[in-house]
């Protein structure tokens, strides 16, 4: 079995409803979900006019490979109405892989760790909350430091 760290989020309608419902989608197709953070209401980081997000940090214990787990996340997101346009745009639901046991994958349609963490105070304030001592695979830093010298100052807040 693997242990796989997970983003889900969202900013479209009914985020709360959509944020349990892509819980009981991973459980069901994806693998038990073992610890989740808190829930997050989060500024938008990348294309800012668009309304606050919910992100959630989730650990897993997934039977699927890499990209298995890639091709069920897509037909989760399809499955609930998520239609993409561009980049960074408004969505009802995402889920990103951001780290898959310790392994370090570079492919076009597939990277692990997701590139964007240490960027991202959405994703490192939730991951920190059940991960703090994992040790990122390319940074060779913890979670806990990423999240101490990330530069990123828009809004996170815990609900
Ligand atoms: N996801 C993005 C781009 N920007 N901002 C927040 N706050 N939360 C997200 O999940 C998010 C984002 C691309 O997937
Ligand atoms: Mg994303
Ligand atoms: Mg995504």
């Amino acid at each position: 079995m693997n242990k796989v760290y997970l983003l889900i989020g969202g900013n479209e309608g009914n985020r709360f409803l959509h944020m349990q419902q892509v819980r009981a989608n991973i459980e069901h197709i994806c693998g038990a979900i073992e610890q989740v953070s808190s829930v997050y209401q989060t500024a938008p980081w990348g294309k800012s006019d668009q309304p606050d997000f919910l992100n959630q940090a989730l650990l897993i214990d997934s039977s699927l490979l890499p990209h298995e787990l890639l091709n069920a996340i897509l037909s989760i997101e399809k499955k609930m109405g998520r239609i993409r346009t561009v980049k960074n745009a408004a969505r009802i639901i995402d889920v990103d892989i951001l780290f898959y046991n310790r392994e370090i994958i570079s492919e076009p349609d597939l990277k692990i760790p997701h590139p964007r963490i240490a960027e991202r105070r959405f994703v490192l304030a939730p991951l920190n909350d059940i991960a703090p001592e994992y040790v990122h695979p390319v940074l060779g830093k913890t979670v806990q430091m990423l999240f101490r010298e990330c530069t990123d100052t828009l809004a996170v807040k815990k609900i």
